[in-house]
């Protein structure tokens, strides 16, 4: 089989200028987060290592979890933590105990959600609940209660979608117990975008709809049906990626587009029309760029890799095809 390469593009905040880390032989994906799709690998963001900075890893159809940190630079895998899952296994990573680093995670088809907790190092599951649900429940873990660590929790395709979620606080239930289960947060067309949007250090439940909507049920009300919605985002090709892009502590809304458009609608002027919109993706021609066209099959994984507090437009994707 000819090996293949990766790269990974990131744009920083503050200068929009592009680094590329190049690795080695991988294949393009879907994320899984963002539909059905059974991805051979698939783009993860989080911080192993604990250093403020977005770490660099992917999952693979084999069940490799690979992570570079970023603490001592972007320069080769640091973490080859095998036994993760084959593409039945989605990755739901999070900080789950709560020590500042983000933990291995998945959830399976077969309806087992299994972590490999960051504090006692990377070395196999520690912690499993069973029972959750098949390939219309998907995880959408997040700190939806506000303690500090992130809660079990799936937004399910079917009938009119619900959202359930184990809380942290109370301690995780090994089996089908939730402490939150309610209906109406939308079907297959509604995908799960979680963040932060009213700053109150609590997850809120979102979707971004196949139609172009972006709805928002907020925490610091409790949850109770969507409260705000925002049209025109774009339809299934517009891939959502909320982050705090300007750094004022609350989630803003983002899209990107397969033509290389992100857009940004923030927070912090209250959400309406987008603020930003650019094509900022260029393509690498061995260490110069060229405008891009050619990244459509490139999975937005916007995170704060250089650490100032700001997330960073990046997408993974590939050279060759
Ligand atoms: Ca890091
Ligand atoms: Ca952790
Ligand atoms: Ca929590
Ligand atoms: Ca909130």
């Amino acid at each position: 089989m000819v090996k293949k390469r990766k790269s990974i593009l990131l744009i920083t905040s503050t200068v929009m200028t592009a680094s590329i880390f190049n690795f080695s032989t991988f294949v393009p994906v879907q994320a899984a987060t963002l539909d059905n799709t059974v991805a051979p690998i698939i783009p993860i963001t989080g911080d192993f290592d604990g250093d403020c900075k977005s770490d660099i890893a992917v999952k693979t159809k084999d069940g490799r979890w690979l992570i570079d940190y970023s603490s001592n630079g972007f320069n080769g895998w640091d973490v080859f933590e095998y036994g993760c899952g084959s593409t039945t296994a989605h990755p739901a990573p999070a900080d789950y105990d709560g020590d500042g680093k983000t933990d291995i995670a998945v959830k399976t088809d077969d309806g087992r959600w299994l972590i490999d907790y960051s504090s006692n190092g990377f070395n196999g599951w520690d912690f499993t609940k069973s029972g959750i649900g098949g390939t219309a429940c998907h995880p959408v873990p997040a700190d939806y209660d506000g303690d500090g660590k992130a809660d079990l929790a799936v937004k399910t395709d079917d009938g009119q979608g619900s959202w359930l979620i184990d809380s942290s606080s109370n301690g995780l239930s090994s089996s089908n117990v939730w402490d939150f289960n309610q209906s109406q947060y939308g079907g297959s067309t509604s995908h799960a975008v979680p963040a932060d949007y009213d700053g109150d250090k609590k997850a809120d439940l979102a979707v971004k709809t196949d139609d172009g909507r972006w709805l928002i049920d907020y925490s610091s009300n409790g949850f109770k049906g969507w409260e705000f919605t925002k049209t025109g985002i774009g339809d299934v090709t517009y891939h959502p990626m909320p982050a705090d892009y300007d750094g004022d502590g609350k989630a803003d809304l983002s899209v990107r587009a397969t033509d290389g458009r992100w857009l940004i609608d923030y927070a912090k002027n209250d959400y309406g029309c987008w603020d930003y919109t650019k094509v900022v993706e260029r393509a690498a021609t061995s260490y110069g760029y060229s405008i891009l066209n050619i990244y459509t099959s490139a999975v937005p994984v916007s995170a704060d890799y250089d650490g100032d507090g700001k997330a960073d437009l990046a997408v993974k994707t590939y050279d060759g095809k």
